[in-house]
C-alpha cells in the first residue's frame, strides 16, 4: 500500500478544525499509519520548504508553520498520494474547490491548514522527515476488504 504524508498546520489547529480535517481522511477510507504532534524546527521548515527558499513569502510561510505545533499524519491506501492530493485541493485556497479541505475551510493561499506530499518520491522522503521507522504502525484493518474490489486487492495490498 502507497503511504503519505499530510501535516495539518498551526492555523488549523488555532481554529479548531484539526477534528474535521482528520474526518475527512478517515471516511475516504485512509488508513492512518501514524499521527503526532510536534514542533517544526528551523531545520526542518528549511529542509521541507527548500524549493520556495527563493520565494518572496517565505519569510511567512515560515512564521506561520511555527506559529504553534503541527499534526503529522502519515496515512496509507491504494494511490494515497494523489488521492490526498484531490482531497485536499489546489494551494491557492480561494481557488480550491468547494468539496475539498482547502477549498471548504480556508480563504488562504498561505493558511490553508494542511499539506500533503506531491509525489511518491517526495512521500518517502518526507514521511522520513517526520517520522522514526517505530513511529509508523503496520496492522490489520477489518474493513480493506469491503473498501477495495478484489482487483484492487490484487494491484495495490
Ligand atoms: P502545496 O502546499 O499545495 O504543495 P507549494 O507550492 O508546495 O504548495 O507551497 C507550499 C506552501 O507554501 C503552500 O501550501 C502555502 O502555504 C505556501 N505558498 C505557496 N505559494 C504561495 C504564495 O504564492 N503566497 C503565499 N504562500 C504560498
Ligand atoms: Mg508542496
Amino acid at each position: 500500500m502507497e503511504r503519505t504524508l499530510i501535516l495539518i498546520k498551526p492555523n488549523a489547529i488555532q481554529r479548531g478544525i484539526m477534528g474535521d480535517i482528520i474526518t475527512r481522511f478517515e471516511r475516504k477510507g485512509l488508513k492512518f499509519a501514524g499521527i503526532k504532534m510536534m514542533f517544526m524546527t528551523d531545520t526542518i521548515v528549511n529542509e521541507h520548504y527548500a524549493h520556495l527558499k527563493e520565494r518572496p513569502f517565505f519569510p511567512y510561510l515560515k512564521a506561520s508553520m511555527q506559529a504553534g505545533p503541527i499534526i503529522a499524519c502519515c496515512v496509507e491506501g491504494a494511490e494515497a498520494v494523489e488521492t490526498v492530493r484531490l482531497l485536499v485541493g489546489a494551494t491557492n485556497s480561494r481557488k480550491a474547490l468547494p468539496g475539498t479541505i482547502r477549498g471548504d475551510f480556508s480563504m488562504s493561499g498561505e493558511q490553508n491548514v494542511v499539506h500533503a506530499s506531491d509525489s511518491v518520491e517526495n512521500a518517502l522522503i518526507e514521511i522520513g522527515r517526520f517520522f522514526a521507522p517505530e513511529e509508523l504502525y503496520d496492522y490489520e484493518s477489518a474493513v480493506t476488504r469491503f473498501e477495495y474490489g478484489g482487483e484492487e486487492s490484487q494491484k495495490f495490498m
